[in-house]
């Protein structure tokens, strides 16, 4: 049976918090991220809200692009401390709605309500009332994805922004995917793009169309794992990844890492210390997430369960490094691999039953 599985985005989240404080910020644009100094400030755009992303602002950008793009903007120093709070806030009202929960980042998180909901439409009367526990707790909008797995519950999230809405049935999923372009595909970054286009593919349609070969032959297992993930198939396993059954190593950075494939390398150490982590305590394990910290100190989890128990370092390396490849041009501070849902094998007890 397909799962229900919800994807919860918040609207524009730092610079919404700001307006939750100070609302005289609303309706006009307002920019957080570093001090412009009237245009002749480093650094760049944390996130801005929809009246400044008008005049083409985004995250990610100089703070003097957007400053020569809206000098009227107001521009606001990021105060982390107090958008973690209010991100706490919200995780813990989202928690309430299912035990198979799961915080992606500082504003998204899924859940997975099959159980709870039955169907998509009550499944869509959930959605709204999420939005409205938000909104009258916290004064902030957010955006919800409704699918049958986590991929197409992101995108749905994403696509309508702000303040949406979106289900996608099972059934649905293909007409929905098709004509987007391959950019909406979660993990699909500016480079891939271009490489992609220069193969003449330029829709999420046209990738799930392509020969599996041909794609292998230029992207790797990544090709086949981009091709299955644009027909629509994706992990439906929602679960707080840093849970007690597992293990983990990860490595802070002296200095913030660029080169992916630098990166890539890290993972194959990391990958390979854990393997032995692994095989001393005799375990199996059925999931594998990476942690990546950003130099702005931006942490995300990402994580794939296998359709069954492994003991092999191929596809834990395997399966970190295609899930790293979404970070690929990003400034990386510190980078984690996990193993869970471990089992002790011959026979021997789980972890989980000596914790
Ligand atoms: P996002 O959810 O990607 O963006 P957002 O919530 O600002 O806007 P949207 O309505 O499109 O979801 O990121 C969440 C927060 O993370 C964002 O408010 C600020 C921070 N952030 C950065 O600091 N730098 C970045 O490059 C991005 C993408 C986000
Ligand atoms: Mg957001």
């Amino acid at each position: 049976m397909p799962r229900i599985i919800l994807h919860i985005d918040m609207d524009a989240f730092f610079v919404s918090c700001e307006e939750k404080r100070s609302p005289s910020l609303k309706g006009k644009p307002a920019v957080v991220g570093a001090d412009p100094k009237e245009g002749r400030g480093r650094g760049v755009v944390s996130t801005c809200n929809y009246e400044a992303r008008k005049f083409g602002i985004h995250s990610g950008m100089p703070i003097s692009k957007a400053y020569s793009l809206c000098p009227k903007a107001t521009f606001l120093i990021p105060d982390f401390h107090y958008y973690s709070k209010i991100s706490k806030n919200i995780m813990k009202i989202l928690r309430n709605y299912s035990e198979r929960f799961q915080q992606v980042s500082i504003d998204e998180a899924f859940l997975d309500i099959t159980e709870k909901a039955g169907d998509f439409e009550k499944a869509k009367l959930i959605g709204f009332e999420i939005k409205q526990e938000i909104f009258e707790k916290e004064n902030l909008t957010c955006s919800i994805g409704i699918s049958v797995n986590k991929l197409v519950a992101k995108i749905a999230s994403d696509l309508y922004k702000p303040c949406s809405l979106i289900v996608v049935k099972e059934y649905e999923i293909s007409p929905f995917l098709q004509p987007l372009p391959i950019r909406k595909l979660y993990g699909v970054g500016p480079k891939t793009e271009q490489k992609l286009k220069a193969l003449g593919i330029e829709t999420i349609g046209n990738l799930a169309q392509s020969s599996k070969e041909k794609l292998m032959s230029h992207f790797g297992v990544y090709g086949l794992y981009m091709i299955l993930s644009a027909q629509g198939q994706g992990s439906d396993f929602v679960a707080e990844i840093y849970g007690r059954d597992s293990i983990s190593r990860e490595r802070t950075f002296f200095e913030d890492i660029e080169d992916f494939n630098k990166l890539e390398r890290e993972i194959e150490k990391i990958g390979t210390f854990l393997y032995q982590d692994l095989n001393d305590g005799g375990y199996s394990y059925k999931t594998v997430s990476i942690k990546v910290r950003l130099h702005d100190f931006r942490t995300y989890t990402r994580a794939r369960t296998l359709g069954y128990e492994s003991t092999q370092d191929r596809e834990i390396i395997h399966t970190a490094k295609l899930l790293v490849r979404e970070f690929e041009g990003k400034k990386v501070r510190l980078i984690g691999v996990r193993l869970s849902n471990l089992k002790g094998r011959k026979g021997q007890r789980s972890i989980v039953e000596f914790c």
